[in-house]
């Protein structure tokens, strides 16, 4: 195969570093590869499975198989992003290759830090235009301190404006700042069109099929270890649940072999435990996994039969049982409060039933393999705190139990912050922002009015601005639906967490008020113009409301109760065609993300199988006044 073609600056920039001792060949298993492939959301991962898996012919001939096969989960094909790491395998030339697909969205970073430990290289792939993000840096290092070889994948080369030469720089300037032994410096580079299913390796010859890139990941990928000889160690990676089997722990075996029925012994944090059976053992074949009979050192395996086992553990021969290193999971940055449904309607929607008990077996059950949450117990029973790695990571769990049929309230997101020297330190995040000229100004104001620091600027006549902020956490919640608004959803924005600092006064809330619901009953169109006087309606007519529900936007500053449900005087027969002819303005529809960006802390999102509701914590008004006069006084 021919070398990859490289600017000679690259290679007199690699610094004197040693080689990594491999291992004598005799112990690595030839017929095995496992890869990870990894890049920042969008750049293609799953789009390069597929065309992976429809060109090693993996569907008999009458099958139908649409676009991003993996994503198979429901919530994943209606956002088209990926958010659960998944494992797939094809065979090329004789040799069994597991693909570990990983979710690019930084609230996802989780899943990916658990299951890159299962390979032994990766492939980065890189969008041709955008060339590196903030989450190709996050994911290249993670993958790079565990010693993964990586093959830079440069996809999208289609795109117009596509910068592949650039992008390839950029790459290597990374690859230079975070590679661990000199092996990973050497990194060859394959062009694709993972759309079309072409790879090549030199951008005058384009490629048919995707062949370059798998000729490639022989040459350069390790094969995994293979000491069968040895005692059992498997280090459990993710975890996943199967309707039939239940509980399933996945991992990459380190030594040894393991067969269903086998005795083993867990490994975990508090020490070695009981002897366990092995219950069911299987492998992936293509996109399913198959019962196997053994298998051997190197292989990702899939396995039931140990009830308690977390993500961490090592399973172990019980005569001589060797834990391998704990994996490390980063921490939650954002948390929220989940509360049993408190408004005037609950009851009405839910499917299933949602107390406090229900609810705290739902969020035990996530645990089980949603592995960068956790769950506390909040101020009351009916009360639970939950922490995530982000927005996205918290809405995905509320969507998903909305979905099953649960109601519940959720709170605004706040950071976590944390006690460093005696004092309280918040995350600080880079937050780089693509948008066009035109929306900079807008930009450049929101931004500033939270208190972020811009940090550079760069405008290009093809592709728009690029602007890179840094700001705690705290500032940057809801900022994506508003950099949406303000770019009429052209804008891309993405983050990664840069460090701690002290917590600082921001400046605060540029929000203005909320307009209530004053009566409970059905909105009608003669009440809903009273919201779009004052402001912007969030509901339209025949819209259920209860007391200290939001319902619109004011156009100022303090909330104002409106009685939506108020009728015209009806002084004669004709009144309610009357009513009928007023002109409403549409309502702004609000998504749960929305809804969850736009609450204050006094508020709630009320979450139930039809819909999405905010409401005030103090529904009666007065009660709020009260409130509200104390607060003052106080
Ligand atoms: N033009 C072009 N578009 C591509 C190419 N590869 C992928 N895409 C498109 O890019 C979009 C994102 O692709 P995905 O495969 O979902 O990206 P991903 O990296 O898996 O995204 P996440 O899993 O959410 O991080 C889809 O609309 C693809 O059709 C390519 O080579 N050229
Ligand atoms: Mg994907």
């Amino acid at each position: 195969m021919v070398a990859p073609a490289r600017p000679l600056e690259y290679h007199d920039r690699l610094p004197n570093m040693i080689s990594l001792n491999p291992p004598a060949p005799s112990t690595r298993r030839q017929d095995l590869r496992n890869v990870a492939i990894i890049a920042h959301v969008d750049h293609g991962k799953t789009t390069l499975v597929d065309g992976l898996l429809k060109q090693s012919h993996v569907f008999a001939a009458h099958e139908q198989v649409g676009e991003l096969i993996m994503d198979s989960n429901v919530l994943e094909r209606e956002k088209g992003i990926t958010i659960l790491a998944k494992t797939t395998s094809i065979r090329y030339r004789g040799v069994k290759i597991n693909i570990i697909d990983t979710p690019g969205h930084a609230d996802f970073g989780g899943e990916v830090e658990r299951v890159l430990g299962m390979a032994e290289g990766c492939l980065l792939l890189v969008d041709a235009l955008e060339g590196p993000m903030p989450q190709t840096r996050v994911v290249l290092r993670q993958a790079l301190e565990l010693g993964l070889m990586p093959i830079i994948v440069v996809n999208k080369i289609d795109r117009v404006n596509a910068r592949p030469a650039e992008t390839v720089e950029a790459t290597h300037d990374l690859l230079l700042e975070l590679a661990k032994n000199a092996d990973q410096l050497s990194a060859p580079v394959i062009y694709t069109n993972a759309r079309l299913g072409t790879a090549t390796m030199d951008l005058r010859h384009p490629g048919t099929t995707l062949e370059p890139l798998l000729d490639a990941l022989l040459t350069y990928i390790p094969p995994p270890l293979g000491d069968t000889a040895g005692s059992l160690q498997l280090l459990i990676s993710n975890l996943d649940h199967d309707n039939h089997i239940g509980r399933l722990a996945i991992g990459r075996i380190t030594r040894g072999v393991i067969r269903p029925g086998q005795e083993v012994v867990r490994c975990s944090e508090s020490g070695i435990g009981p002897r366990q059976r092995i219950a069911t053992l299987l492998t992936v074949e293509a996109l399913q996994r198959k019962p196997a009979e053994q298998a051997a050192a190197g292989e990702i395996v899939y396995i039931s039969g140990l009830p308690d086992i977390a993500v961490g553990d090592t399973v172990a021969d019980p005569e001589n049982p060797e834990p391998l290193p704990r994996l490390e999971v980063g921490e939650p940055t954002l948390k929220m409060q989940f509360s049993v449904n408190q408004s005037p309607f609950a009851g009405r929607d839910a499917t299933v039933s949602s107390t406090s008990r229900q609810l705290r077996a739902r969020l035990a059950r996530e645990l089980q393999t949603n592995v960068a949450l956790r769950v506390a117990d909040g101020a009351s029973a009916d009360i639970f705190e939950v922490s995530g790695r982000g927005e996205l990571h918290l809405a995905i769990l509320i969507e998903t139990m909305r979905r099953e049929g649960f109601e519940f309230e959720v709170s605004r997101p706040a950071v976590i912050t944390r006690e460093i020297a005696g004092q309280r330190h918040e995350p600080i995040e880079e937050c780089l922002i693509d948008c066009s000229a035109e929306s900079v100004g807008a930009i450049t104001e929101a931004l500033g009015s939270r208190g972020a620091q811009l940090q550079s600027m760069r405008t290009d006549a093809g592709s728009g601005a690029r602007l890179t902020y840094r700001a705690p956490t705290r500032a940057l919640i809801g900022l994506r639906s508003l950099i949406l608004t303000l770019t009429r959803g052209t804008g891309v924005m993405s983050t990664r967490l840069v460090g701690w600092e002290r917590w600082r006064t921001l400046p605060s809330s540029t929000r203005s008020g909320v307009l209530t619901a004053s009566q409970t009953g059905m909105a009608v169109a003669y009440g809903l113009q009273g919201v779009q006087e004052r402001g912007l309606p969030f509901i339209g007519p025949g819209t259920q409301v209860y007391e200290g529900m939001i319902i619109g936007l004011n156009r100022r500053g303090g909330d104002i109760d409106v009685n939506a449900t108020k009728q015209k005087q009806k002084t004669n027969m004709r009144a309610s065609t009357e009513d009928a002819t007023v002109k409403l303005v549409p309502p702004r529809e609000m998504s749960l993300e929305e809804c969850l960006d736009f609450i204050e802390d006094d508020e709630l999102v009320e979450v139930t199988p039809k819909g999405i509701r905010m409401r005030k914590r103090v529904l009666v008004a007065a009660e709020r006044i009260k409130l509200r006069k104390r607060e003052l006084s106080a």
